[in-house]
This record gives C-alpha cells, structure tokens and sequence, in this order.
C-alpha cells in the first residue's frame, strides 16, 4: 500500500471535514462554470502534536505573509481562490491591520444632538479605503473561500479535498503550495494521550517522514493541474539543485525556490527549461511592493500558456 494511504488510514479528518468539503466543491464547480480560473492557495505552517490531547506540540515560523499576498495577487488577476491556512496565520485583506490595534483606527464622534458614534481616525482613512474597494469587490463576486487548518494532517485531508475538487476542471486549475509542511511526524496510535510527564525525565522522541503528497497530488488527485510547490532552504548552495530534484521527481510544473532569510526580496522560478531569477529592488521595496505581485503575475502567464497546451 502507498505510503500516503497508511498515513490517511492511521490518522482522523479534521473537525467539519466534511462540511469543508463540499463548500470546496460548491465552490469550484460554480466558478467553473462561470469561466473563471481557480487556484489553491496553501499558507502557514503545520503543527506536529506531541500528545493526543495536545498540551505541546512542534511548529515552526511561517507566518503566511507568502500565501496571503499571493491570494490577493491571484483574486487581482480574476481568479476564485481557494484560501488553505493555519487557523489565526495572516489572511488576504485583513493582513494589512494584523499589527494595527483596531480600535486605534477609529477615532469617537459626538453628534450636536449627544449622541455618541465612532468614525475611521482621518490618518487611517485613504488605506481603509483601499484596502476595502478590493475586499468588497471580492466580497461582491464570492470569489475567495478561506478554509483553516491547524495540524499536519488537518492540513494533508483539506489538500487532499481540494485537489481532488480541481480533478474535474482539469488545467483551469491551478495548485500554490506555499505553506510550510512539517515532514516529520508522530503517527497518532504512537501519541501519548495524555500530557507528557517531566517527572519522567528527558524526553525522547522519534518521529516518522511525512510521505510526500505531492506525489498523488500529480498522479492521482489532480493530474491535470498546473502545480507549483516551493522549496525552502537556509543553505544558498544547494537551493536550485534541491528545486530542480523535486521537479524531476514530482513532473511538476514549476518550483519556487527561496532561502528564508532573502524569502521577500528574491526567489528563483524553477521550470524544466529555465531558472528565472526575480528580484525586488530596494525602491521597489521602499514604495511597499511586494515580491509576490512579480511571482504571481509571472505565474498567470504560465498558466496561461499552459491552459492553450491543453
Ligand atoms: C515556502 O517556501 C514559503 O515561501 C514560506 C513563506 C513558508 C517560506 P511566510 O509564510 O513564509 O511568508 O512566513 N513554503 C514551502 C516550504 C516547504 O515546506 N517546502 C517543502 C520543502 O522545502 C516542499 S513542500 O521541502
């Protein structure tokens, strides 16, 4: 049996497994019909319980800054997106007020009858605005769906869900897979039930591979798709050698190379004919551009060519 058919047969569907599922299906079957292009977005990272009833548990830093610019990038250039995130990461939109106390943008108002009221502060007004022309016009359309995950394999059975949904559209769809995937885990008949005992000493722990999904991601649940997945390294010199392998291994479409400390000024477009390297400038970077628009304008256009191929 395959290694991620042992992994789905040894673990649960998250909470309103299947609810989420069919609003995915719901979803892509209407915007498909509409004519419009749909992509999954994947961002944040996965946490690794350490006990069934999780006291502690592994994580690690993605914030999804990666997945919620790109979803805002995606529904900017027409298409309906499926939002896959870490439950409380940062989502399309309200990403721009994550660091800004809310009430801090409202200022109280009192009328010349008494009455009190409250009103957007004036400094804040011209980025509300902008920021809100979009999201209504999202709103308007319906074409983002936000689905959260919080563990690993909540993660792998909404992926598993989605791309499944994208099988029936065949290239229209595309797969955008920046959240950052633990590959280490402890299989769920193995966890300790209760929180761990320091009483007990130093803890030891040995943990399996997470199987790899992109293999019946491309095979099996969504072969006609175009799939990006990203690489992520610390060590600059085995970044492209690591990207091009899992292209080779996976027959992917294209990989996207990036090293975490440079991951919002440069990554490296990773297809089987070419490298292209983007790159933000530092006035590009002072006007508050954001590496993703390059990445995802770029990425329509494969998409694109990719879809008249068909
Ligand atoms: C990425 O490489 C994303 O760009 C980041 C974005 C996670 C670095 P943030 O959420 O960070 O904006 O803070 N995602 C994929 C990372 C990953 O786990 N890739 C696997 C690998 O490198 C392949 S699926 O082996």
């Amino acid at each position: 049996m395959a290694e991620w058919t042992t992994y789905f047969e040894g673990s649960n569907p998250p909470e309103k497994y299947v609810e989420n599922r069919t609003r995915i299906k719901e979803f892509v079957s209407r915007h498909s019909k509409e004519g419009r292009r749909l992509v999954l977005v994947t961002s944040g990272g996965t946490r690794v319980p350490l006990e069934s009833r999780t006291v502690r548990f592994i994580d690690n830093f993605s914030v999804g800054t990666r997945g919620s610019v790109s979803a805002e990038n995606f529904l900017a250039q027409g298409y309906a997106v499926i939002f896959l995130h870490r439950l409380n990461s940062l989502e399309p939109f309200t990403r721009h007020f994550s660091r800004v106390n809310f009430l801090d943008l409202l200022s109280l108002t009192i009328t010349a009858d008494g009455s009190t009221g409250v009103q957007v502060d004036p400094q804040h007004t011209s980025k509300l605005v902008r920021v809100m022309e979009r999201y209504q016009q999202v709103k308007e359309t319906d074409t983002l769906l936000s689905v959260s995950f919080l563990s690993l394999s909540d993660y792998l059975y909404l992926l598993r869900a989605a791309a499944e949904a994208f099988s029936h559209i065949g290239p229209a769809a595309m797969l955008y897979l920046a959240a950052a995937v633990s590959d280490f885990y402890i299989p769920h008949n193995e966890l300790p039930e209760h929180k761990i005992q320091s009483a007990n000493g130093p803890l030891q722990i040995t943990m399996q591979m997470t199987p790899k999904m992109l293999s019946p991601l491309v095979k099996e649940w969504a072969p006609q798709a175009f799939t990006v997945s990203f690489k992520l390294e610390t060590d600059t010199s085995i970044l492209i050698i690591k990207a091009k392998q899992a292209l080779q291994k996976y027959s992917h479409q294209v990989v996207i190379a990036n090293i975490l400390e440079t991951r919002k000024m440069t990554v490296t477009i990773v297809t089987r004919d070419e490298e292209e390297v983007v790159l933000m400038s530092d006035s590009e970077l002072d006007t508050g551009m954001e590496i993703e628009e390059k990445i995802i304008t770029d990425l329509v256009r494969r998409h694109q060519k990719f879809c008249q191929g068909s």
